[in-house]
């Protein structure tokens, strides 16, 4: 039988990266569509380059994405690409509104346009829908209630990809996942930048580290476990929709206390809370119920809280290792 055939977008982005490894690892022909920009961004996928196949297209053009799923002919298309980050969609809202909830439509619209039933699409929806929350811990069916204009666009992007599966059979799955990092989280996040600042601390490269709401909870796992559960979701006899968490949570406040102490630092001598970076609205607190994901797909996650922040802190101490203060 010939290799199944995957399509990523956002391929460039954590997620991307860490997606395009496994299914490569599992034999498939990988896709990814990239955005036309002045300089590339492949830093997290230039391992692997050479054995993707990367196309230009932007969820914005819908005939680029027609374009593309007609050249590639996937049988599973991972719909990754959003502009993530959620202070961004407080100062751009409408394009976050465009990317992140409109491109959904784009994207499900080329797949019924050019590729009928038989292509299996994942969303990448998030726990920012539940926002403000309505129950501890949230389940598929805890009701959303985002407190930010990002949390707005994928609720719309959830519910497009619900509405194309019970109006037009595409077997589409959204996969509400909560906080996932790993060293090749982005550096505006908060755990990446609490890691960074601790290597960079460290090695005498900075000396303060300015955080906003540092008693925010957040339910945070592992990238690399969380892109498992993408794929599995994909593997089933039917489409559904699945939280995928480690069902603990814990502060800002803890997470800079583990990444210190970790490089043997004492973390209220460095880091200073700055009202700038509070949100017009927070998401206080956020914990997932991932019982059906275990139950139905078999799926867990590996990584611990402390495993992570060490595995994060130690990524960037050895970034920092030889540079220049
Ligand atoms: P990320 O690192 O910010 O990556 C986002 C990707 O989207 C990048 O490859 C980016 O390309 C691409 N992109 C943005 N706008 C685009 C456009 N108009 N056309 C084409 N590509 C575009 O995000 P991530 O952490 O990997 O997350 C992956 C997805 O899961 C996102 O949809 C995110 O909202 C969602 N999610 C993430 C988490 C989490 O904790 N990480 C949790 C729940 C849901 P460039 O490289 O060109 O910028
Ligand atoms: O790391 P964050 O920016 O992630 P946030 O807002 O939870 O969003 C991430 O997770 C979502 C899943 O729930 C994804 F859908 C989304 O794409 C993204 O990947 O902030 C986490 C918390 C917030 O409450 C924020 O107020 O940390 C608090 N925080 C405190 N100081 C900070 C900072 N966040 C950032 N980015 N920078 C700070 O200095």
């Amino acid at each position: 039988m010939a290799n199944p055939i995957a399509l990523i977008t956002g391929v460039t982005g954590q997620d991307g990266a860490y997606l395009a490894k496994f299914l490569l690892e599992q034999g498939y022909q990988v896709h990814g569509m990239v955005r036309r920009s002045s300089t590339e961004s492949f830093e997290r996928i230039a391992d692997v380059r050479d054995q993707l196949h990367l196309h230009q297209a932007d969820l914005l053009d819908q005939l680029s994405l027609v374009r593309l799923i007609d050249e590639t002919q996937p049988n599973e298309v991972y719909n990754l690409a959003a502009q993530s980050f959620v202070p961004t969609s407080f100062e751009q809202p409408l394009l976050t509104g465009e990317f992140t909830g409109l491109g959904v439509t784009r994207m499900l619209e080329a797949i019924r346009q050019v590729g009928g039933n038989g292509i299996r699409f994942y969303q990448a929806s998030s726990s920012e829908m539940f926002g403000s929350v309505r129950e501890e811990p949230q389940t598929e069916a805890t009701p959303f209630w985002p407190r930010s204009p990002y949390g707005v666009a994928k609720t719309y992007g959830h519910w497009i990809t619900v509405n194309y599966r019970e109006s037009y059979g595409i077997f589409a799955c959204s996969g509400i996942l909560f906080n996932h990092e790993s060293p090749l989280r982005g550096k505006e996040f908060v755990t990446r930048k609490i890691a960074l600042a601790a290597a960079r601390i460290k090695h005498g490269l900075q000396d303060e580290l300015q955080l906003g709401n540092l008693d925010a909870q957040r339910d945070w796992g592992f990238a690399g476990d969380y892109v498992k559960a993408m794929w599995l979701m994909l593997q089933q006899d039917e489409p559904d929709d699945y939280v995928v968490a480690t069902g603990r949570k814990h502060s800002v406040r803890e997470f800079a206390e583990l990444a210190f102490d970790r490089v043997g630092l004492d973390w209220t001598k460095h880091v200073v809370v700055d009202a700038e970076l509070y949100r017009p609205a927070d998401v206080h607190t956020l914990c997932g119920d991932a019982g059906k994901a275990q139950r139905v797909l078999g799926w867990r996650p590996q990584v611990s809280f402390p495993e992570l922040v060490a595995l994060m802190v130690d990524a960037d101490l050895a970034r920092c290792q030889g540079a220049q203060p």
